[in-house]
């Protein structure tokens, strides 16, 4: 048994018993109202499901089993989804232990090469990867279980096996997607005693002389692995979950949403944002052309891509600790220098932007600073992953470590399947 494994039964009982008594001490305390407003708006701020890996403070940011991002930013991936799901800080033999399970489950089934081989060469990456993950749903360790008969308190041991499979799968699954929809050449494979965010560098393919790359992956892989319970991606992983759906479905059903442009695909958009930007102008636009830019996108209907937040209202801490990496590694790249530069104009033009909106009667914009999606291309680009379509693939192999931590807690305390009830206009009128 792997140590976190042993760690998971051993907190378990705790986490059951501290449900139970928070039902019975605070069960009939009201978390939180919902107005129609909110009701139409997408459930914005209304407190309605639990979710205890991680937490998003709007003014704060990103904050991780309670350390905020940027003070845990070094961790290495093995060790945020160990956090994610025990609250702990694994020690190097916890890690080194997850990199050993990782090793055991890494091979792919040839089934899924067969699959992604005789997909349409022009489907998106993020429509291949979900689709391999789907694939590989006959491999499900918890259906396995539950058609045998299980009891529910141990509906969280198989779960884990299927997180763990998935999880060592995931990289090269992604680096299979890379080079067979971009015509790289041969699938590379996993290699055994290499860290998680290193070998899905390696396998990728491309040119890493100094290790930066590798180094890269790991940040950006730690940096996306979780944003709490509502977003779009772990809210549909957690309701498909919760009809005990097992994770190859949930997992797949996250990551469909995550393809949205208003979520994970904002980062392919952005970074398309700035390249146009920089063709438009030829080359690093000044403060003035990125202004103007800006204002001219806007205006016709289009959103800034990588600027805004649901939940945020201060710059994103994973934008910051991106830009931080940019400024110590590849401080002469000219599109970090745009990246860099768009930070000091864009807010400002989304807060005008959002007064001339409330003029005319519309919503302002609730927040204009930038969030994960602003910064991470950039980087990407410079070590030669230029394929934008890409992107959200690297950010889907991080935010599958969230929902598999989320989807075993659940399983672990039981928690039931999602119900909201909805209602209609002519209810809502019926209320005045
Ligand atoms: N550019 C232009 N308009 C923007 C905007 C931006 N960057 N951010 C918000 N707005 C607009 C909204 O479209 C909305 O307009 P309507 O009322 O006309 O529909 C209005 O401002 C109010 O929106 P809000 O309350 O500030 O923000 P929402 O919670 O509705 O939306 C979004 C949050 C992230 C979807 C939004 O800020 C946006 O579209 N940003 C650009 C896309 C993006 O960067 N998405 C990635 C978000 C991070 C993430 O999930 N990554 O995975």
């Amino acid at each position: 048994m792997s140590s976190l494994y042993q760690k998971l039964e051993t907190i378990i009982p705790d986490w059951r018993a501290e449900r139970a008594a928070v039902l019975k001490e605070s069960g009939s305390v009201e978390l939180s109202k919902c107005t129609v407003a909110q009701a139409y708006g997408g459930m914005r701020g209304v407190k309605g499901m639990v979710c205890e890996t991680s937490l998003v403070e709007p003014d704060k940011g990103l904050i991780i089993q309670g350390y905020p991002l940027l003070d845990i930013k070094d961790l290495w991936p093995e060790e945020t989804f160990y956090l994610l799901l025990t609250g702990e800080m694994p020690d190097e033999a916890a890690k080194k232990d997850l990199m050993a399970e990782y090793d055991k489950r890494a091979n792919v089934p040839d089934y899924v090469w067969d699959v992604l081989y005789a997909m349409p060469e022009d489907s998106h990456p993020m429509c291949m990867f979900d689709t391999a993950i789907l694939v590989m749903e006959k491999e499900s360790a918890f259906r396995e279980w539950y058609d045998k008969g299980m009891t529910k308190a141990d509906y969280w041991k198989p779960t884990y096996e299927d997180a763990l499979q998935i999880l060592a799968k995931l990289p090269s699954i992604a680096a299979g997607v890379y080079r067979i929809r971009y015509n790289k050449g041969d699938i590379i494979p996993w290699t055994p005693g290499l860290d998680w965010g290193a070998n899905y560098a390696n396998m990728l393919g491309l040119k890493d002389p100094d290790g930066g790359f590798a180094q890269l992956m790991r940040l950006y892989l730690h940096f996306h692995c979780d944003h709490e319970g509502g977003n779009v991606s772990a809210n549909t992983c957690h309701t498909v979950g919760s009809a005990l759906s097992d994770p190859y479905y949930a997992v797949s059903a996250g990551l469909n949403g995550l393809a949205g442009p208003l979520h994970g695909l904002a980062n392919q958009e952005c970074l398309n944002w700035i390249i146009e930007t920089m063709d438009k102008f030829g080359g690093v636009p000044t403060e003035d052309q990125i202004r103007d830019y800006a204002f001219e996108t806007l205006k016709a209907g289009k959103v800034i891509p990588g600027y805004g937040h649901a939940v945020l209202r201060v710059t994103d801490p994973r934008f910051t600790g991106f830009n931080q990496f940019g400024h110590e590694y590849i401080a002469d790249d000219p599109v970090f220098q745009t990246v860099d530069r768009v930070f000091t104009v864009v807010p400002k033009v989304l807060e005008a932007f959002s007064e001339e909106r409330v003029k005319a009667g519309k919503n302002p914009i609730a927040n204009f600073w930038p969030n994960v999606d602003a910064g991470s291309g950039a980087l990407l680009y410079h070590y030669g992953l230029e394929e934008f379509s890409y992107y959200t693939v690297l950010f889907s192999v991080s935010r599958s470590m969230g929902m598999l931590a989320q989807l075993i807690w659940n399983r672990a305390v039981g928690t039931a399947l999602t119900r909201p009830k909805s209602v209609g206009i002519k209810y809502i009128n019926s209320l005045k």
